[in-house]
């Protein structure tokens, strides 16, 4: 007997400010590094940039009454928090503290949860010039101070809080690949940076805790459950590895305060092992500091085998191009590397397609962290086609999306408590290095070169198949 969806279960679908809202010079907002960082040539796919983004600064309550017609109970997005401090400290912008205010009104007037993500990778670009942003331990009063105006401006009505999004993934890509900003490469400053984001998001989460605000507050990570690629136990060892280096790293100090052993030998034979202070420590290791809940992006997983010393590989790689097949070999040196998965189909992006992968990660979520998980994202990038009447036929992404709700209702059924689901994305949005073509959507938001780029919403098939789902509670 297969237990069902709690019936409070939070069924959504999540955005990012900067991939969305655009009005990046207006209503007193300050300048993010990504403001910056997409007008570097050839840093994002022809150059697209979020300047306009999909306008939901100006149509946010179309996109609203949107979100109520597919009956969504909660929705996820992210405030940009130079538009709260354009200088990302001091003086707080009023306008920008009204533009959410007004978003989170709207969407409790529609019966839709507000999940607020605190910080979705558009660091104020004044922080980066003042001391170099996450790699200064300044920013850990800043994030506080930036984090408290928001607890107490919506605090009152906003009961879910993701305080970091995907910290692996905006280190990595910020000081490892050099393909986020501030594009540098160089593990020990990463390394040195996230510690440093780490204690930012404990001294938030103790802030939060220990304030007694209502509601729950955690961050989500970007988990990717990485397989060996057979049965050989050199393979085996690489999959642990790539767990213990790509996911309990930094996943492990946000629930228990402290790094694996296993990474932090390594870190330090390879001289790039970030100094940890005892304060640090005690900060990390508060109770207050514990997350209430996982937040979980999920979109695939990794499969690895061995990497030789010394025939490595950078530490990842991507296919931004769309053309399957493009994807380049990504892994550590002397620790792991991919390897080709025959039994997985993949994404034009070379994402692998795993629905038993969400099981699983959620599974181990559960037994290493025991805490309950709030699926944060999850979604099909793909090129989707507008048909002359406006209607978009995405029956490859009802068919994704409706393969991970089962595997959902299969790990809730073997135990696991999920809050919630928040599909990545519900209007289509900029994806930060693949442009507009890359469609996440239920709902097509028109900018084709050809066409008149008016930023009309269209619903694809995929709104009416979610809106049946959430109205059954994950029936379909
Ligand atoms: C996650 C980010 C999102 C979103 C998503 C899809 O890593 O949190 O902001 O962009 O991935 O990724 P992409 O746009 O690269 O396809």
């Amino acid at each position: 007997q297969l237990k069902a969806f709690p019936k409070d279960f939070l069924w959504g679908s999540a955005s990012a400010a900067y991939q969305i809202e655009g009005a990046y010079r207006e209503g007193g907002k300050g300048l993010s590094v990504w403001d910056k960082f997409v007008r570097i040539p050839g840093k994002t796919y022809e150059g697209t940039n979020g300047d306009v983004a999909v306008d939901h600064y100006h149509r946010y309550q179309e996109d609203v009454e949107l979100m109520a017609k597919a009956g969504l109970k909660a929705y996820r997005f992210s405030i940009a928090w130079s538009r709260i401090f354009p200088e990302g400290n001091g003086k707080v912008n009023e306008e920008g503290v009204k533009f959410y205010d007004d978003l989170i009104n709207d969407l409790i007037a529609h019966n839709i949860e507000p999940v607020v993500t605190i910080y979705h990778w558009d660091l104020p670009q004044a922080l980066q010039d003042a001391y170099q942003g996450w790699e200064s331990r300044k920013i850990i009063d800043d994030f506080v101070n930036y984090a408290k105006t928001l607890f107490e401006a919506y605090g009152d009505r906003v009961k879910y809080w993701v305080t970091l999004n995907e910290q692996n993934v905006f280190m990595q890509h910020g000081y490892l690949m050099a393909s986020h900003p501030p594009a540098v490469t160089d593990p020990k400053r990463m390394y040195a940076a996230n510690h440093i984001g780490n204690l930012a998001n404990a001294a938030a989460t103790k802030y939060f805790h220990e304030h007694h605000f209502q509601g729950k507050i955690g961050a989500s990570f970007a988990y990717s459950p990485n397989y060996a690629v057979d049965a050989d136990p050199e393979n085996q060892l690489a999959a642990d590895n790539a767990e213990q280096m790509n996911a309990y790293y930094w996943m492990d100090v946000y629930a228990y305060g402290r790094y694996p052993d296993v990474v932090r030998q390594w870190q330090i034979e390879q001289g790039i092992a970030p100094e940890i202070k005892p304060e640090d420590t005690e900060l990390l290791e508060d109770p207050h500091s514990r997350p209430d809940f996982m937040g979980l992006n999920y979109y695939q997983t990794n499969t690895v085998q061995a990497n030789p010393l010394k025939d490595g590989v950078g530490l990842a790689a991507e296919n931004t191009s769309g053309k399957k097949g493009t994807a380049q070999e990504s892994g550590i040196p002397g620790a792991f590397k991919s390897a080709e998965n025959e039994h997985l189909q993949k994404t034009d992006w070379d994402w692998n397609i795993d629905p038993i992968g969400l099981r699983i990660a959620l599974r181990r979520i559960n037994s290493r962290y025991h805490l309950p998980v709030l699926i944060t994202e999850n979604g099909l990038g793909a090129f989707d086609t507008l048909e002359a009447d406006h209607e978009i036929h995405d029956d490859y992404r009802i068919h994704f999306l409706r393969e991970h709700v089962k595997a959902i209702h299969d790990a809730i059924s073997d135990g696991v408590q999920v809050i919630g689901y928040t599909t990545w994305s519900f209007t289509d949005l900029l994806s930060w290095l693949n442009g507009y073509r890359k469609r996440y959507g239920f709902v097509y938001v028109n900018r084709d070169e050809e066409s008149e780029k008016d930023l009309a919403r269209y619903p694809k098939d995929s709104f009416y198949w979610y809106k049946q789902v959430i109205a059954t509670n994950g029936e379909d």
